[in-house]
């Protein structure tokens, strides 16, 4: 469509005759099951993540209603042990782990790059039909009689005196890392060898270097601590004796090779979260990322120094002081790069024209909750101070909120900001709202009392305590029903929208992005023509973004209540279409 066409008032799209696009040319169950399409793939995964999220935190719930009463009587001991180890595996392992990358990443990562899909389809299918293996799997050790071992499978429990399905669960999770090794290697080669014309490494979007990072800590991590439980499997198939000091092995080598890649992991699953924070700042400030080229940076350099800090778990395993020195120190300077971002946001937002929707207040939710858990991490990193606080309920809070307060808040985030680019529908902006102010009170209600009866000495994993540390706990339970309805709303919503919300047109934010220059939601191929690009990336101080802006603002009524005031009318004679041989709109 020419850009003449699009008069204020006139979005062609959202009033033209249906159009054929990714998820209507065909319906067949066959089309979907096998499909080679990125954006399908990224649609299978969202559902399937879907549902185990929502099995955990079905597992979070028992959780929190056990521990309101400090003798509880709902579960056994085993079973809760059983619960939550369900908790833990299912939240971290199938649905943190592979959020963004399998589900936004997959979805957007080739939209952004000009690409038509990345760069090995069948991969990318063979990499959820991974996941699923493993997922069946899992699911089927914790239905068949459940895993006691907690998320960690710490020797010597888990290679010998546990009686529970192990090995079942394990290979369930090798296989999901396997899939999270698959996506890994395609993001890589994708970004590498298929950015449009004139997309050069610094005009990518900062999600795509976080991706980028990202993938290439999958591709290093991942195999590590999938042959380390594998070495769990044997040990307890074969009694080889690589654990089990009897045999003459170690259960500590154990916490080495598991967190070697399991500290990089917790960056897995932040990472793209921070790239999905840029996009969503840069774009409701209306400003280009402050310090564009520090935060691409500050991503790798999480990546290689997330690699350096796995003996801050383990300050209480017998390893020497001077090692917990060093280990201490570079945990220390893991922080820079993190709070290089936090700053780096915060200066963007300053001063920008901000618009408070419903994936920037996420975003805003993100920057505070992530800024505490990181902080926090600074306690636990201190050598004197984790003596105290390791295996209790600080720690358990500590990673809550960079866990979910950082990584789910981010992915909800890039939910909200490209769900009219998936879906081709907004969602009403109203609820979106609310669920993120009571998901963000929710949160701090059920973490924050954690620090607190960790700090006095609760420990993690068990559920019967001193009553003195009830009325925390109560809070907690509270707070974490509160959580439960602020994460639901959104699930009702997004369905309701899929029917019944307004059509999105194809850049309802104005946003930057190559993403945001084909029709929602896309056709099969992405693009009509492969788009050239001439600009930097997060040109919003350009007038022809403000133009698009304009545009959407006039054809889309939901667009002005979003936006709640009428955007800057630019001449149309000073337009400076900087973008040749791309359809503006559409
Ligand atoms: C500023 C950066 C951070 C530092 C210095 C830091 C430090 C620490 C330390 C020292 C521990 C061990 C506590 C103990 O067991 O006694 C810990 C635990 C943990 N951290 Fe962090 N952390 C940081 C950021 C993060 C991030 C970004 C995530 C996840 C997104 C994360 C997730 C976790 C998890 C999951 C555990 C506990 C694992 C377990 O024992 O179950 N941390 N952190
Ligand atoms: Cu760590």
């Amino acid at each position: 469509m020419s850009a003449s066409a699009l008069k204020p008032g006139a979005l062609g799209e959202v009033t033209s005759a249906k159009r054929l696009h990714y998820l209507n040319w065909s319906y067949t169950v066959r089309d979907w099951l096998l499909t080679l399409d990125h954006k399908r793939i990224a649609i299978l995964y969202l559902v399937s993540i879907s549902v185990m999220f929502a099995l955990g935190g079905w597992a979070a719930a028992m959780i929190r209603i056990e521990l309101t009463s400090p003798h509880g009587h709902i579960l056994e001991n085993d079973t809760y042990n059983k619960i939550f180890t369900m908790h833990g595996v299912l939240m971290v392992f199938f649905f943190l782990v592979p959020s963004i990358p399998a589900t936004l990443g997959n979805f957007v990562l080739p939209l952004m790059l000009g690409a038509r899909d990345l760069a090995f389809p069948k991969l990318n299918l063979l990499s959820w039909y991974f996941y699923m293996a493993g997922a069946a799997l899992t699911l089927y050790a914790i239905i068949s009689g459940g895993v006691d071992t907690g998320w960690t499978f710490y020797t010597p429990y888990s290679s010998v005196y546990s009686n529970s399905n192990v090995v079942l669960a394990l290979v369930g999770i090798f296989l999901a890392g396997f899939s999270s090794i698959f996506t890994g290697i395609n993001f890589i080669v994708t970004i590498h060898k298929m950015r449009a014309p004139g997309l050069t490494w610094f005009r990518l979007p900062l999600f795509v270097w976080a991706t980028y990072a990202v993938s290439v800590v999958i591709v290093l991590g991942t195999p590590v601590v999938a042959i380390t439980l594998l070495l769990v499997v044997a040990e307890r198939l074969w009694n080889i004796g690589i654990f089990n000091p009897v045999l003459g092995g170690d259960p500590i080598l154990f916490q080495h090779l598991f967190w070697f890649y399991s500290h990089p992991a917790v960056y897995i699953m932040i990472l793209p979260s921070f790239g999905v924070i840029s996009e969503v700042i840069a774009c409701f400030s209306r400003k280009r990322v402050f310090g564009y080229s520090f935060v691409a940076f500050s991503s790798l350099a999480i990546g290689v120094f997330g690699f350096l800090v796995w003996g801050h778990h383990m300050f209480i395993t017998g390893q020497s002081m001077y090692t917990g020195i060093v280990f201490s120190v570079l945990s220390f300077l893991v922080a820079i790069p993190s709070a290089i971002k936090v700053f780096n946001w915060t200066a963007t937002v300053y001063k920008g024209t901000v618009w408070f929707t419903a994936p920037m207040l996420y975003a805003m939710g993100f920057i505070g909750l992530f800024t505490v858990g990181g902080l926090t991490g600074l306690f636990l990193a201190s050598l004197a101070v984790d003596v105290h606080l390791n295996q209790t309920y600080f720690v358990v809070a500590h990673f809550h909120y960079v866990m979910v307060g950082g990584a789910m808040m981010g992915y909800f985030a890039g939910l909200h900001f490209w769900w009219p680019k998936i879906t081709g529908r907004m969602y009403p902006e109203f609820w979106a709202k609310l669920a993120a102010g009571i998901t963000f009170i929710g949160f701090n209600l059920t973490f924050f009392p954690q620090f607190i009866v960790g700090y006095l000495g609760m420990p993690r994993r068990y559920h019967n305590y001193p009553s003195e540390f009830q009325v925390w706990h109560i809070m907690s339970s509270a707070g974490a029903s509160v959580l439960a309805v602020g994460v639901l709303i959104p699930g009702i919503y997004f369905l309701y929208s899929l029917k019944y919300g307004p059509r999105a047109g194809s850049n309802p934010w104005g946003a930057s992005g190559l993403e945001w220059m084909t029709q929602s939601p896309p056709i099969k191929d992405n693009f009509d023509e492969p788009p050239v690009v001439t600009w930097e990336a997060y040109n919003y101080e350009d007038e022809v973004v403000e133009e698009t802006v304009r545009d959407q603002a006039a054809g889309l009524e939901v667009q002005r209540e979003l936006i709640g005031h009428t955007p800057p009318v630019t001449d149309e004679s000073k337009r400076t279409d900087t973008r040749p041989g791309i359809p503006r709109n559409e």
